[in-house]
């Protein structure tokens, strides 16, 4: 089945398979010595066992010995991850916002309005695809194994913007701050929206860090807020990919979004910033491989994660190298027009881009 884009030049496809959450990077890397899960797993997966013992051998990520420990901002991160698990939701926040729906008003757009209140800087909505969903749990050991089942049609996504300034230090512990309070905020947001959601009598489930049934970038290309990059992760309009992902799963009857292009997909073809300036080589530098049967994008993901354990920080050099990351401003935004619709000036962009940015990712 195809999906095609609002412009009718580019066509996404589904996958022909779920992914088993187990088989994430974050999952591997909980699994712990000696308990039942991790046994299931290696038994399972022999073939990953010596090389995920090793990543898991390597310090903590903010650990103290990290190359980019910072006693500020990695400790200030830390905090702030922590708190994602302690999130309260105010009910009068709720029921200040239960107020705005009226029959009037779509509710979609009621929706949209307080996501973007709550600090959202786009949203969208769209059903909810089978092959998106996790096919089992794995991030914790209390639920290792069990089978995902998410019955709701439809959902909600939405993107928080990391702050420019603080991504342009990457890898320093200044964009692991920066991403522990993006992540947060996003926790934040979806918890408010399925509160709110559950209050006017519908189901819903907030997906945010380490509570994720879904695989977010899909969902978000599906939802119209951007297209899949060869740093193997969303690009949206005006932001890049300088946007952590939330999103909220429900029955609640929504109005659905298209998928769009921002033309990034033809612009990677020729950029290839985020493979070269990659570290650890993660990123596709030629073409698209088969992933469960579509042709995508691809990480090396123990090399990309084996790497944060040395840096002690999330690096976030590919998201903060893109040219599509660039400032939210009226400059790169005609930029950005140019790159959508006239294609063929994408190589002079690329050489100025150079030019000014530097080909080489340099460490502000
Ligand atoms: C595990 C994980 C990692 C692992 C493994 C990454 C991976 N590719 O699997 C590691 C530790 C390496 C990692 C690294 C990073 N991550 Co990460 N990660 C996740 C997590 C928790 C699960 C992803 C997953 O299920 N992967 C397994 C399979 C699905 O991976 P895959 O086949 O390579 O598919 C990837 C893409 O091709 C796309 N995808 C999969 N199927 C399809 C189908 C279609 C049609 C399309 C268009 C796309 C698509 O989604 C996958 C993730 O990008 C998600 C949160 C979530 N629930 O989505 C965040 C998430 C993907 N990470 C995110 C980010 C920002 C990063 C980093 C930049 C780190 C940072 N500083 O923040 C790097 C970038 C690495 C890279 N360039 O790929 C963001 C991406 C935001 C965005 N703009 O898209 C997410 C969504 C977290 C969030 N809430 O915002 N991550
Ligand atoms: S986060 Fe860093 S190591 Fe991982 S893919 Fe991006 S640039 Fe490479
Ligand atoms: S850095 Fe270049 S190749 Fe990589 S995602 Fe951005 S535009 Fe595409």
């Amino acid at each position: 089945m195809k999906l095609i884009l609002k412009n009718k030049t580019e066509r996404i496809s589904l996958p022909n398979q779920q992914v088993d959450e187990r088989d994430t990077m974050f999952a591997r890397m909980v699994r712990k010595l000696k308990t039942k899960p991790y046994d299931h797993y290696y038994s399972t997966n022999p073939s990953l066992k010596k090389k995920d013992d090793h990543i898991r051998n390597l310090p903590p990520l903010l650990h103290p010995t990290g190359k980019y420990y910072d006693s500020d901002c990695s400790e200030r991160a830390k905090q702030l991850f922590d708190s994602i698990e302690s999130i309260f939701i105010d009910n009068k926040i709720v029921d200040k916002y239960v107020k705005l729906f009226t029959n009037d008003i779509s509710t979609t757009k009621v929706l949209k309005k307080i996501a973007i209140e709550l600090g959202s800087v786009a949203v969208g909505c769209t059903y909810l695809e089978e092959k998106f969903i996790y096919s089992h749990k794995g991030r914790f050991d209390y639920n290792y194994g069990n089978k995902i089942i998410l019955n709701h049609q439809n959902v909600i996504v939405f993107l928080v913007e990391m702050d420019h300034t603080r991504m342009q230090s990457a890898p320093k512990a200044s964009t692991i701050f920066e991403s522990a309070k993006q992540y947060y905020e996003a926790a934040l947001i979806s918890k408010t929206l399925e509160a709110i959601i559950l209050k006017l009598g519908y189901e819903a489930i907030a997906h945010y860090d380490a509570h994720y049934d879904l695989i977010l970038p899909p969902v978000a290309v599906q939802a119209g807020l951007g297209e899949l990059g060869r740093n193997n992760i969303l690009i949206a309009d005006k932001y890049g990919s300088r946007v952590p992902i939330g999103a909220v799963t429900t029955n609640l009857p929504l109005e659905y979004d298209n998928p769009i292009s921002v033309g990034a997909d033809r612009f990677c073809d020729l950029c290839k910033k985020c493979a070269i300036n990659c570290p650890t080589k993660a990123l596709s530098i030629n073409g698209k491989s088969s992933v469960r049967g579509i042709e995508k994008w691809t990480t090396n993901v123990e090399n990309c994660y084996s790497l944060w354990r040395k840096y002690g920080t999330d690096c976030g050099i590919c998201m903060a190298v893109c040219p599509f990351s660039h400032r939210n401003n009226w400059f790169h935004n005609l930029i950005r027009k140019v790159v959508k619709f006239l294609p063929i000036f994408n190589k002079i962009l690329l050489f100025f881009d150079d030019l000014l940015y530097g080909k080489k990712w340099r460490i502000k």
